[in-house]
């Protein structure tokens, strides 16, 4: 039979969606065993057809396990994916805890899955959903065409926040719907609205530009990840990013328009043929149709949509890209299972 898999984190948004990939993708795993906190312990989730207990995460829930898979907050990868590496499991960790350390390799498999095995720590990361929802596509353009610039704007979906997020945004689509006045004078959603969750603004009929916590000088958490990530990815330690990351009342799918420079001269028609043959991306460029990818098309699938592909108008060496994937699935779930399979046939 195939390795041991953990999944750690099994009650959660990306703990569901992880658990319908585990039981749809080719199967490589031997047992697969659920993890949660102390006060999920006990609670039946269903895998591969089949109920599976969730146990609760100490030390010997990672007794025999060959491959660790986590999507908890922070502090709890912090503290448990090296114990869990140190009794022998090779951890796969969607937290930001250990993204940026010289000696975890944060991996996209289109793009550098050869990282994946050079792992000191015996720890892999999985990078956060905005930066996966474009960097595949990214990365094909840049290895065609060499990146020089990114300047990025996002869209991303309530479910970036997990399940407070998505309740939130639909309680207060539930409070505004009614109400035909809504939206006409300063402050009436806001009053309307109810409760914030976690966000800082109200979500429903709104647009809130920030998502993550404040950095120095007025960037924030998840501009900066979009930017040391990319870097990071894509080998190229000088790469100018700069990103504005915005919240829509989406459920899912992160959305984010793109302005890439290159080192090479680009035209649509290259950038369209590499993309297309690019494995992960899908390319849905014909405005002339009324076709471009938008979130509520896109949602619950695992490519990265591109679409509105167009040459700068003021510089031939810079595309101008639209584009939307699943913040759940390839942001966050997919990417893990991918990175966990690549894993997986190293053990086989
Ligand atoms: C968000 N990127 O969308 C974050 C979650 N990792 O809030």
């Amino acid at each position: 039979t195939g390795p041991t898999l953990a999944v750690v984190g099994a009650t959660g948004a990306v703990g569901a969606v992880m658990l319908g990939l585990l039981s749809s993708r080719q199967d490589v795993w031997g047992e697969i065993r659920l993890i949660a906190s102390p006060r999920s312990a006990g609670r039946k989730l269903v895998v591969r057809g089949e109920e599976v207990e969730v146990v609760a995460l100490d030390e010997a829930a990672f007794d025999g396990v060959d491959v660790a898979m986590f999507d908890v907050p922070d502090e709890v990868s912090a503290r448990w994916a090296p114990i869990a590496a140190a009794k022998g499991a090779v951890v796969v960790d969607n937290s930001a805890a250990f993204r940026m350390d010289p000696d975890v390799p944060l991996v996209v498999p289109e793009v550098n899955a050869a990282a994946a095995r050079i792992r000191p720590r015996g720890i892999i990361a999985n990078p956060n959903c905005t930066t996966l929802s474009m960097i595949v596509a990214v990365g094909a353009l840049h290895a065609e065409f060499g990146l020089t610039e990114l300047v990025v704007s996002s869209y991303q979906a309530a479910s970036g926040a997990g399940r407070p997020g998505v309740d939130t945004l639909r309680d207060q689509l539930t409070k505004v719907a009614a109400d035909p006045s809504l939206g006409t004078q300063p402050g009436d959603v806001r009053r309307a609205a109810g409760d914030f969750g976690p966000f800082p603004a109200p979500l429903a009929l709104n647009v809130v530009p920030w998502a993550g916590s404040l950095k120095d000088d007025g960037w924030t958490s998840e501009e900066l990840k979009v930017r040391n990530e990319s870097r990071k990815i894509l080998g190229l330690p000088g790469l100018r990013v700069n990103a504005t990351c915005v919240r829509v009342p989406v459920v899912t799918a992160h959305s984010l328009t793109v302005h890439a420079r290159f080192e090479n001269e680009v035209t649509v028609t290259a950038a369209h043929d590499l993309l297309r043959a690019a494995p992960g991306v899908v390319v849905c460029d014909d405005p002339a149709e009324g076709e471009f990818p938008t979130p509520a098309d896109v949602v619950g699938t695992d490519p990265t949509w591109v679409g509105r592909v167009r040459r700068a108008l003021d510089d031939p060496y810079a595309l101008e890209l639209f584009l939307c994937g699943d913040n759940l699935r390839k942001g966050a779930a997919l990417n893990t299972a991918q990175i966990a399979e690549l894993v997986a046939a190293e053990l086989l």
